[in-house]
């Protein structure tokens, strides 16, 4: 069998035990991991890098970090010790990786073959881009789009649109952003994006800018290759283009944690467990099924409610019997979407939410 690669130095303190790691810059929460708390600690937190991490050097005077604010009518660089003063809010997150759910595609799309580990729920600490852009007289007219840049070092000789790592949203999303600069208690790892992150609450990972160097208002989205061709949803067949949509919003989604093939569990009273987020808007509520689907009750929802982009915990007390069980659960919003029973099928693998391909098959002794 190959060699299982290690842990990067740049994730060499992530606890390795809870972790699959596909390569350096992907690393995986087992799904058996994650635990019964709310929070996702950092050490099992996956990691999604699209280049190598910048240097750890950027963290050495993290308050001298600086960031362009453009596109308002006061554009200004600032340093981190500037924003500090600018404001403060803590907003609890799930941060998933759009591709999160790809290895349940049948075709293997290129790219990470991610199962649900690619997500974590996690406080985020910073000043709010609403108040920034306020206290900068606000955007200027027509900027339809909020665009961040990460600050990671291009190597020379290429087209830098071609490789570096910036995204447009909806200007809208301003209103719950952050720039942040605190990750679960404490400064931003290297590995999560510190010295200072971008954070979109509700919308797809690649949307969280890491060591945001950047931050504009544009007119237009930004036709660097990630944005432009990268992270589009290409039905079967099709090329990559602008036309199609982006992966922007999260959808509702919600997947079983407990009890698993690698979580056993003895026949008789269970405590099926899981977790559920809307995306945009709160879990309303949350079913399962331990008859593959032909029968289902309604789970209760435990633990604290963070909000509305954090995620919830569910648990359903069932006997079970022994033998062997296929268990699902399908989360619905306070809109009343739920989750869809098939994957919406696309060439990247993209915002799989399906039921089905959740669902988890146990054999209880
Ligand atoms: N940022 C930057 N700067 N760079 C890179 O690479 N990536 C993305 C985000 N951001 C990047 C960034 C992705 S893609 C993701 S998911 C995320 O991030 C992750 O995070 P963490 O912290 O977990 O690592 Mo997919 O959709």
């Amino acid at each position: 069998a190959p060699a299982k690669p290690p842990l990067p130095a740049y994730a060499a303190w992530k606890d390795a035990g809870a972790v699959i790691i596909h390569s350096s810059s992907t690393i995986e929460t087992k799904r058996q991991a994650f635990g019964n708390g709310l929070i996702t600690p950092a050490e099992q937190l996956y990691v999604r890098n699209n280049l190598p991490a910048p240097s750890a050097s950027i963290l050495e005077n993290r308050d001298a970090w600086e960031i362009s604010i453009e596109g308002v009518k006061q554009p200004r660089v600032l340093s981190l010790r500037e924003l500090k003063t600018m404001g403060l809010e803590t907003t609890p997150m799930v941060l998933q990786c759009s591709g999160n759910g790809r290895g349940f595609f049948p075709n293997k799309p290129s790219g990470t073959p991610w199962t649900v580990g690619a997500a974590g729920c996690v406080v985020w600490t910073g000043v709010s881009v609403r108040q920034l852009v306020e206290s900068l007289g606000g955007t200027m007219a027509g900027m339809d789009f909020m665009t961040g840049t990460g600050g990671e070092l291009l190597p020379e000789g290429l087209d830098p649109k071609s490789i570096m790592v910036e995204r447009s949203v909806p200007a809208k999303a301003m209103a719950d952003a952050l720039l942040a600069w605190e990750m679960n208690g404490v400064p931003i790892p290297l590995a999560h994006g510190g010295p200072l992150r971008l954070i979109v609450p509700g919308y797809q990972g690649v949307n969280q800018i890491k060591y945001v160097k950047r931050l504009a208002f544009t007119a237009q989205e930004s036709d660097a290759k990630i944005m432009a061709h990268g992270y589009r949803i290409s039905p079967p067949g099709a090329k990559a283009d602008p036309s199609q949509p982006s992966v922007l919003e999260m959808n509702v989604k919600s997947w079983i944690t407990s009890p698993l093939p690698e979580r056993a569990a003895a026949a008789g009273q269970v405590q099926i467990q899981g977790l559920a987020f809307g995306g945009q808007r709160a879990v309303k509520r949350v079913e399962v099924s331990v008859d593959a689907g032909k029968t289902w009750k309604e789970a209760r929802l435990v633990g604290p409610d963070l909000g509305k982009y954090a995620w919830r915990q569910f648990v359903l007390a069932a006997k079970l019997p022994a033998g062997t069980h296929t268990l699902m659960s399908r989360a619905i919003d306070t809109a009343g979407n739920a989750q869809p029973e098939q994957r919406l099928e696309n060439v990247g693998g993209y915002n799989n939410n399906s039921v089905l391909d959740h669902a988890v098959t146990v054999t209880l002794a």
